[in-house]
């Protein structure tokens, strides 16, 4: 590993001098391990390191390379090793077989990632996730140099073992014993790296964070709603164990009502929009209910209504949809002020129906925002009977928190890995969205529906929302009585062995 170590440091792979990092902050040390693809010794003999740094009982059938600078790396290890090779797709291709993992493989292969440098994890969590939503276990991953900024943490949460090869203090040390670096450099880099330990780890807003955790049990918000949609949404999340909803954005209804019933048990919530479809009929409302019944789980018509109050009872109740008649829920923008919600209400307050608010957006430059965000929270309490919660995006930042336990937040702009699509939309993942930001139930469209198997995909990302519930927060729903906090509660999918 010494002889590795000084050939990086030959070829500039690893730098001292003063380097402004992407972040912005400035560094003592520069790694650029791409490099290494223009020396096929060096490839080889990193490739072999890695392989004897990964543990003998460390079982694997296929390696998947972090893109890019990985890639190089894990197909060298595909060569010697003889182990088959996956690629991971850092753009999935909106048309034609759509797939994120490349290559042969059958659903729960082990798959080791390989990457050249951990940081926080992050990358490492981007690429462990389609490979999981594709039905393969990832349960460690080899790294060449391990920053020590909290990524080894951060994957051990999301259940991965980290091995690296070096760590960055124990090259620097090497480097300094071999003549490379002089003493005074490698104390300040030691320096600079313990100032920035934790730059890279996500920085939470620590008044956000103690809201968060803050939150109810469903079980005891259940009780707390006072419209029965928003009741049931609660008892549904708890039974079922998901607070996942799908943005069943299809091409036809005959699709839709497909897709319903195949990702019906993975399901809380169910959302449309009923007039993208050409062969909607007027007996797709009960078509769809019977569905929603059969795998229990709610309908929400994502019909934005915006008009003032009057209006909106007749778009509510009348045209070819009668959304009325099948959907558990509608939401609307408050552009028009309160007088929409009373509209929707005489309608809906009677047939048990409930209302979102969209108090925030997920596109870019949307002016949702501040004082607007804020008069939608404001009227939603002033509707408790009839308005269920909110479609918002980051109610931990909102000055109040997430408000109100009785209320329910939707967030939508989710996918697997950050990112966002080419008209505006942003996406953050499950974990960001419902352990940062505060949200109860993730909205997902095409994570799903771009999917090659919606049923395996729409598992994944109820497994991801599920578990980024904050665990000592939820145990009184499963367990039945409230527990102190970090005490664990038996249920499977919070990660506990027994029900206690
Ligand atoms: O701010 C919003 C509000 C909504 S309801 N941003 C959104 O994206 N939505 C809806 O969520 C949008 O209309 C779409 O149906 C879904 C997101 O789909 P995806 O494919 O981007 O996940």
């Amino acid at each position: 590993m010494e002889s590795l170590i000084l050939h990086l440091h030959d070829i500039a792979a690893v730098k001292f001098g003063n380097f402004k990092l992407k972040s912005g902050i400035s560094s003592p040390i520069y790694i650029d391990l791409r490099l290494t693809v223009s020396y096929p010794y060096l490839l080889r003999q990193i490739s072999q390191t890695l392989v004897a740094t990964v543990p003998s009982s460390t079982r694997y059938d296929v390696v998947c390379g972090v893109p890019y600078t990985a890639l190089p790396i894990a197909t060298s290890i595909s060569v010697s090793s003889n182990v088959p090779m996956l690629m991971r797709r850092k753009e999935v291709k909106d048309y034609g077989t759509a797939k994120a993992i490349e290559g042969a493989f059958t659903p729960n292969q082990i798959c080791l990632i390989v990457e050249d440098l951990v940081t926080s994890g992050a990358s490492v969590l981007e690429t462990a996730a389609p490979l999981r939503a594709a039905g393969l276990k990832v349960t460690d991953a080899v790294v060449i140099i391990d920053r020590e900024q909290g990524g080894r943490e951060n994957l051990a949460e999301n259940g991965i073992t980290l091995h690296p090869m070096v760590k960055l203090t124990e090259l620097v040390k090497i480097l300094k014993e071999k003549g490379r670096v002089s003493e005074e450099t490698e104390k300040m880099v030691m320096k600079f790296l313990e100032e920035n330990r934790k730059v890279a780890m996500p920085i939470r807003d620590a008044v956000a964070e103690e809201k968060v955790r803050e939150r109810i049990p469903y079980g005891e918000r259940a009780k707390m709603a006072k419209n029965p949609t928003g009741k049931r949404l609660f008892e549904i999340i708890v039974q079922k164990e998901t607070n996942l909803c799908l943005a069943a954005d299809v091409a036809t209804a005959a699709e839709l009502l497909d897709i319903a019933d195949k990702v019906g048990p993975e399901i809380c919530m169910l959302k449309t929009h009923v007039d993208i479809l050409p062969d909607f009929t007027p007996d797709f409302g009960s078509k769809l209910r019977s569905i929603a019944n059969k795998h229990k789980f709610l309908i929400f018509e994502d019909r934005k209504f915006a008009d003032i109050g009057n209006t909106v009872t007749m778009q509510y109740e009348g045209g070819i949809f009668h959304i009325l008649d099948w959907a558990d829920m509608v939401n609307a923008h408050i552009i028009s002020g309160p007088g929409i919600v009373d509209g929707l209400k005489l309608k809906g307050l009677s047939r048990g129906r409930g209302l979102l608010l969209l108090a925030e957006m997920s596109s870019s430059g949307n002016l949702a925002t501040g004082d607007y965000t804020a008069a939608a929270v404001k009227i939603a309490e002033d509707h408790p009977d009839f308005v269920i919660g909110f479609i918002s995006v980051n109610p931990a930042s909102w000055p109040g928190g997430p408000g109100n336990p009785y209320l329910v937040h939707a967030t939508p702009g989710v996918q697997l890995a950050k990112g966002g699509d080419a008209l505006g939309q942003q996406y953050n993942t499950p974990y960001s969205v419902i352990s940062d930001r505060g949200s109860d139930i993730i909205i997902v469209g095409r994570g799903i529906i771009k999917a090659a198997n919606h049923a395996e995909a729409a598992h994944e990302y109820r497994l991801q929302g599920w578990n980024a519930l904050d665990k000592a927060a939820y145990v009184a729903v499963f367990c039945g009585k409230p527990l102190p906090h970090g005490t664990k509660c038996g249920n499977k999918n919070l990660g506990c062995a027994t029900r206690t």
